[in-house]
């Protein structure tokens, strides 16, 4: 049986990473059978991150690895849709996974409040003597990242500002139809909707989860695409 190996359940979410509940709504769709294994620390996986998919043969690294993988198998995560529609897909998926995702690293990693909660769920493993010094120097090397990826050289307002203009791109698609490329999840959902809904389940009372939590049509959409891939 395919193993999906994933950071555990944090914040009422399958995973705390929206890579890793992306990776578990395809292999929910594309009918296999598997099963999940959870760590806390992925420094022995291929990409020293997770997702990772164990299958008969080898460990597949990243959810764009896990989901041609799984294409090549058999799975369609954008049937129907025509050259135009799978290259806004493919438009959306980047946005969500290599713009978005550094806000929700920001609202979680950078946040003083977010922090001890952080910490006691991330590093829950780490023996209570070190786990400070420990996680405290991985927090630094993660902040050290959104530096170099420029996303924490916005002031906040700034930053919420880009995030807003994403949101309305995402919420355009909403107004047309029940998911983002019609009346079906198709590839695009699997990653912004996880997203959206990592940014909704930050521990603390950020200016960006408001922003989510007060928005049904984004709210209603996160909820539909759980409703609809439910996973065990
Ligand atoms: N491109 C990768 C991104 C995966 C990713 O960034 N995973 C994060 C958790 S959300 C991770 O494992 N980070 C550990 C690290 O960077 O040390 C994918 O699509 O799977």
């Amino acid at each position: 049986m395919l193993t999906l190996l994933t950071y555990p359940p944090a914040f009422g979410l399958f995973s705390a990473s929206p890579f890793c509940v992306k990776a578990a709504y395809m292999l929910q769709l594309s009918g296999q059978a598997w099963q999940r294994s959870d760590m806390l620390d992925a420094r022995r996986m291929p990409h020293r991150k997770l997702p990772v998919l164990r299958t008969a043969e080898r460990l597949m690294p990243d959810s764009d690895g896990i989901r041609a993988w799984l294409e090549a198998q058999g799975a369609d995560f954008d049937a129907g849709l025509d050259d135009v529609r799978k290259g806004q897909s493919r438009a959306l998926i980047r946005m969500a996974e290599e713009h978005l995702y550094f806000q929700v690293v920001m609202d979680r990693w950078a946040n003083d409040e977010v922090w001890p909660i952080l910490r006691d769920t991330f590093f829950a493993e780490v023996p209570a003597l070190i786990r400070r010094p420990v996680s405290s120097a991985i927090r630094k090397s993660v902040l050290k990242g959104l530096d170099a990826q420029g996303v924490s050289r916005f002031s906040e307002s700034e930053r919420l500002e880009r995030v807003e203009c994403d949101l309305q791109s995402i919420s355009a698609f909403l107004r047309q139809s029940a998911f983002l490329m019609g009346d079906e999840p198709t590839s695009s959902d699997l990653s912004v909707g996880p997203m959206l809904a990592a940014m909704r389940a930050t521990p603390a009372e950020t200016r960006l989860t408001q922003r989510i939590r007060q928005d049904k049509l984004l709210c209603d959409y996160i909820d539909m695409i759980d409703r609809t891939i439910s996973l065990p």
